[in-house]
């Protein structure tokens, strides 16, 4: 395991709140001490459905970050993926089982064009773009990752949601036989779920993504197919989607059914509003230090995560 004293520059130990970041430190600790020995293996990582002839996809150059990128490592290393496991560590060592070929997406519910894609026709059907955004989780720690995808109005446009239609419904994979953390942690409400607004989910920043860091998604990072919506924590991004079903009523997520008071239905980044346990105002930039290890640099959090010249016209600023 590489571990290395703090320096000057890095947070010492003490001030790592909260404390689930303390230890899943550790944990990466672990994590990354593997994969500099063996180097990661990218083929392995995953499926054979994701075709790798689409990637890298062209950069679209209008999103633009004020940071560095985060190193692949961290980003395919440190996750959060609870059908799998808590340890975020750990997610990439428990996604063996998980099949993601044959793969497909139902999209039904108040449309005019309901379709269930396969994977590989979707990939084809709308441009792939690589965007690089800034990722901020609800336990402050954030990320700068180039993605790969698509955006969600343009699927949406193709099935053509009715004039009652107000939200889209989002539905991960329940394979208790794949995703060891289903049957260990049986109180979640699985399938996982999210939602956004339409209004939400038309916006130009909302994506599906398929690919990062110019390869197909990692099993780990959701594949084959995930939301991205970088002004909302980490919770909204839903990964390894297998339904979209639009609706006339606000369905429940599986973050704000468990704790309301933690994690709000829109869940939109904001430094002002904290989390019951920590404050949201700074957050907890990853990096890798020397040696493989792992540290963090803070960062005030800016509205909406830095994207409000973006959304700020489709809130009022009472969503929580
Ligand atoms: N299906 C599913 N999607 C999920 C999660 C999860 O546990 N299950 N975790 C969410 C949380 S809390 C975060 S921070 C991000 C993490 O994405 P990453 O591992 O690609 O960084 O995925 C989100 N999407
Ligand atoms: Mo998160």
């Amino acid at each position: 395991m590489l571990i290395k004293t703090p320096r000057g520059w890095e947070i010492p130990e003490s001030q790592a709140t909260p404390e689930d970041l303390f230890h899943s430190r550790r944990a990466i600790l672990k994590g990354m001490g593997f994969a500099g020995a063996a180097g990661l293996l990218p083929s392995a990582m995953h499926g054979a459905a994701a075709d790798e002839s689409l990637y890298p996809a062209k950069r679209n150059t209008k999103y633009t970050l004020d940071r560095p990128l985060t190193a692949e490592a961290i980003a395919t290393g440190y996750n959060n993926f609870y059908e799998f496991t808590l340890d975020k560590g750990q997610v990439r060592h428990q996604v063996d089982r998980f099949t993601i070929d044959p793969w497909k997406v139902k999209v039904s519910g108040l449309v005019n064009n309901p379709k269930t894609y396969d994977i590989d026709d979707l990939v084809r059907r709308f441009p792939l773009e690589e965007r690089l955004y800034r990722f901020r989780c609800v336990e402050a720690w954030s990320m700068a990752v180039p993605w790969t995808g698509f955006p969600m109005s343009a699927l949406l446009k193709e099935v053509d949601p009715k004039p009652e239609a107000g939200f889209i419904k989002m539905v991960t994979a329940f394979r208790p036989r794949e995703m060891p953390g289903i049957l260990s942690q049986p109180h979640y409400d699985w399938p996982y779920q999210e939602a956004l607004t339409l209004d939400e989910a038309m916006n130009e920043l909302a994506l599906f993504c398929t690919g990062l860091y110019g390869k197909p998604l990692p099993k780990q990072n959701g594949a084959p197919i995930r939301a991205i919506m970088p002004w909302k924590y980490g919770l909204k991004n839903i990964k390894s989607i297998v339904e979209i079903e639009v609706t006339k009523k606000r369905p429940p997520t599986l973050w704000n059914k468990a704790a309301p008071t933690e994690y709000g239905w829109y869940s939109n980044v904001n430094p002002k509003k904290p989390h019951p346990r920590w404050s949201q105002a700074q957050e907890k930039l990853l990096a890798l230090g020397p040696g493989g290890s792992f540290m963090y640099s803070m960062r005030p959090t800016l509205m909406y995560n830095g994207y409000e010249a973006f959304v700020s016209e489709i809130y009022d600023g009472s969503e929580y």
